[in-house]
């Protein structure tokens, strides 16, 4: 009976260590949203592309400068928000950083359908817990 009695309280601590270790985001305030300006999702637009970021309930604040209830873009060309949110987001031709703190930015991308989605990250690039993303949306490049 003993056994039976700390054996839950034991499992109960570890999870609760391996939690606090391998979580280590940083929470988002309740309401911050980020979303796409400009361009309209469905829009044919020519390209360069003019990306325009909006932001609510957060600041902006360089990559690398931690600021409470701050943190920068990042644009997701042609791709999904990566699996695992509690890692660093990679800096790819598809995971665009804008860690100066830019708020659009000027594509140049080849005729036909691209997908875009901003993901909001704090100054280590890691997304908030809650994630801060905007919905994706699809635009067709024309010549
Ligand atoms: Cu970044």
């Amino acid at each position: 009976m003993r056994v039976l009695t700390v054996l839950p309280a034991l499992a109960c601590t570890a999870a609760l260590a391996c939690t606090a270790v391998l979580a280590d985001q940083t929470p988002s305030p309740a309401g911050a949203e980020v979303y796409i300006i400009k361009p309209a999702n469905g829009a044919r637009v020519k390209s360069p592309v003019t990306v325009v970021f909006g932001l609510k309930g957060m600041g902006i604040a360089p990559a690398g400068v931690k600021f409470d209830n701050t943190g920068h873009h990042h644009l997701l060309l042609d791709t999904g928000l990566p699996a695992d949110l509690t890692q660093p987001l990679p800096a790819t031709d598809n995971i665009r950083h804008f860690g100066k703190g830019q708020t659009e930015a000027t594509l140049d991308l080849p005729p036909g359908k691209h997908t875009l989605q901003l993901v909001f990250a704090d100054f280590t690039h890691t997304p908030f817990t809650p994630n801060v993303a905007s919905t994706k949306i699809t635009i067709t490049v024309t010549k």
